[in-house]
């Protein structure tokens, strides 16, 4: 039987380069994405806990706050300066990016991270992004997850994984794979999960902490988010739009849009679905999520995104309306022409 979990020879050299820039004594800053994630918390707190281990200080620098859902990751171990600002990443021996191919992910940190004396680290399973946030990557679009990539860092580094850091490891797994049934649910990402299962993590637990604790905000975020269903079946495509102050509405947060556009990919006969989000000011985050044959990281290429290609996003100007058509008119065009195949 083939050992799955065996690390490719290409994450090897990667993680002994990453180790190598990490001595005992040092302190580094962990930062992911705007509006962090389950992979980005996950990937940021287990390897907060496994550098402790390696005596190297970790603490946690995101351009926008951590996402309430996964407070109980943080413990009283893993601290979170992000409300410092970049002002937190002075004095740091190194920086390390997680789960970002493309440095406008970072926000309002970005500028701050470009004028760095030390090139940041970075680990990440995204398609290549235009402006790398860094020349040391462990990266690798063949795992499911950062947090695949962390763990292969973990046993390579000789590393223990504790329950603490097993759950935030399953964590990323469960939520990038939307629960193990998304395309990059490969047989390597379900061994690691049952290894993770082996170091302590119940899944039940996860379940009701992941997906069984969410808001009341959310669902009627949910309820009015679908009202704006709209279907065009001959193009194949589905959408929803959430308007501006909707989530202040229900006292949510943006991490409590996860998986509302899921549903307009599950209907029948529907392989590109999005999700029109109004954040005011002229700006509006487009969410593009595909089926299998359909790539729309080449769709969120076109209007300056990116990320994978059955889920990609992008920040795009102008009104609601205006967004819309622009990016609708362009998916049409685009698919018509065969651009979206993969
Ligand atoms: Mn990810």
């Amino acid at each position: 039987m083939t050992d799955l979990l065996a690390i490719p020879e290409a994450r090897r050299t990667a993680i002994a380069e990453l180790r190598s820039a990490l001595r005992p004594g040092m302190t580094v800053a962990l930062s992911t994405h705007i509006n962090a994630d389950g992979d980005g918390c996950g990937s940021q707190t287990a390897l907060a806990r496994l550098l402790a281990q390696m005596d190297v200080k970790a603490f946690i620098v995101n351009p926008t706050p951590w996402p309430e859902l996964f407070r109980w990751m943080l413990g009283d171990d893993v601290e979170d300066r992000t409300a410092k600002g970049a002002a937190a990443l002075k004095g740091i021996d190194r920086l390390i990016v997680l789960d970002i191919s493309d440095i406008g992910r970072l926000g309002v940190l970005a500028d701050a991270v470009r004028a760095l004396p030390q090139d940041a680290l970075v680990i990440d399973h995204h398609l290549p992004g235009k402006e790398p946030p860094g020349k040391t990557m462990l990266s690798d679009t063949k795992a499911c997850a950062t947090a695949e990539l962390v763990f292969d860092f973990a046993r390579e580094c000789g590393l223990e994984i504790t329950t603490a850091i097993a759950q935030s490891l399953y964590t990323s797994l469960v939520t990038d794979t939307g629960g193990f049934r998304f395309g990059n649910t490969s047989p390597r990402c379900l061994s690691v999960a049952a290894e993770l299962l082996a170091h302590g993590v119940n899944p039940e637990t996860m379940y009701a902490r992941i997906y069984g604790s969410v808001p009341l905000g959310r669902l009627f975020l949910l309820r009015d988010a679908l009202d704006t269903l709209e279907v065009d079946l001959p193009a194949e495509m589905a959408w929803v739009t959430v308007p501006a102050g909707a989530l202040e509405r229900h006292q949510v947060s943006s991490e409590d849009l996860d998986g509302v556009a899921e549903y307009p990919r599950s209907i029948a006969g529907v392989s590109l679905a999005l999700l029109f989000r109004d954040l005011g000011h002229n700006k509006v985050k487009v969410s593009f999520r595909s089926i299998a044959g359909v790539n729309v990281n080449a769709l969120a290429k076109v209007f300056g995104g990116g990320g994978h290609a059955r889920a990609s996003g992008a920040l795009i100007e102008g009104t609601i309306d205006e967004v819309k058509t622009r990016v609708l008119s362009e998916a049409r065009r685009l698919r018509a022409a065969g651009a979206l195949a993969d």
